[in-house]
């Protein structure tokens, strides 16, 4: 497995979990819906992310919540673009959350370096813009149905993880058989996405047989229901199992945890380090 992800204007490091701090300019994100609406919040809390030491920051226009109402091409536009205009001499790789071809195509071109596809790169027009432009860093994730729609029947699998970890695949080649580096792809598991609590945990406890399709691995737990199943808070008190579940992916290999709370995921992931630089009975 490469050692570096090529993601736009930057040649990422994989030497340890990344931190990717979430920015949601919408008004109904499950978590942080209308906290950041506005361009100057949204600004002001990247800036703040990247302080805390995000290591790339993936915007999103469009909530992928279940029952979040769809939004126009338009609006998601006008919504991301002057964000990345607004971020892009930061420092800080900038990636847009959307499975749109039209809007990976104008983030790409305001300046962002990587697309973060919650479909997996299922559109024909999206494979094109990812292998048009030959240096963007791409995140294949894995969704069972329809995002507005992926919770309302109890998902079913025979196999989580070799489904998954088969479909997941089938994208990357499919990526490759376009023109795209093996350097710029990135899977995901999609934990919330057409998967009960079982499948999300079931996928996070064996994340090691998906590493071993030979590509770096995103996990996206933070905040989410499968952390509430377990502890039973609400999703505004979901800090502490949502750092649980970012180490939980860390010490299974995962190359980027995405996260909102990038403060404590940053804490959290020190201890863990430094923990294991003084592990020396195996040398
Ligand atoms: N999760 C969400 C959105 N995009 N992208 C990837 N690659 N992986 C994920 O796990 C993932 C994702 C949902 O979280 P959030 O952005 O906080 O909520 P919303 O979609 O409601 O804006």
């Amino acid at each position: 497995m490469s050692d570096h992800f090529l993601a736009g204007r930057y040649e990422l490091e994989l030497n340890r979990p990344l931190i990717m701090g979430i920015i949601n300019i919408t008004p109904d994100s499950f978590s942080d819906g209308g906290q950041h609406a506005s361009l100057d919040a949204a600004l002001a809390h990247a800036r703040q992310l990247i302080a805390e030491g995000a290591d790339i920051l993936d915007l999103g226009g469009e909530s992928t919540r279940p029952g979040a109402p769809p939004v126009t091409l338009e609006t998601e536009c006008q919504r991301v673009l002057p964000l990345i205009e607004g971020l892009r001499n930061l420092n800080v790789p900038l990636s847009i959350d959307s499975y749109k071809p039209e809007v990976m195509r104008a983030a790409l071109d305001a300046g962002a370096d990587m697309l973060n596809d919650i479909r997996g790169f299922t559109d024909a027009a999206a494979i094109a813009v990812a292998a048009s432009h030959v240096r963007c860093g791409l995140i294949a994730m894995h969704m069972l149905g329809e995002p507005r729609t992926m919770q309302t029947a109890e998902p079913v699998y025979g196999d989580v993880v070799g489904e998954v970890s088969a479909w997941l695949a089938a994208r990357a080649r499919a990526l490759e058989a376009a023109g795209v580096e093996r350097r710029r792809i990135m899977l995901d598991p999609g934990l919330g996405f057409g998967k009960t609590v079982t499948h999300n945990y079931t996928l996070l406890a064996r994340l090691p047989e998906l590493r071993a399709c030979g590509y770096p691995l995103l996990v996206g737990a933070s905040r989410k229901s499968m952390i509430g199943a377990v502890t039973g808070q609400p999703v505004d008190h979901r800090l502490a199992g949502s750092v649980a579940a970012a180490l939980a992916a860390a010490t299974r290999g995962a190359a980027v945890l995405r996260v909102h709370d990038v403060a404590a995921t940053r804490d959290a992931l020190r201890v863990w380090q430094t923990t294991a630089s003084f592990n020396t009975s195996a040398s």
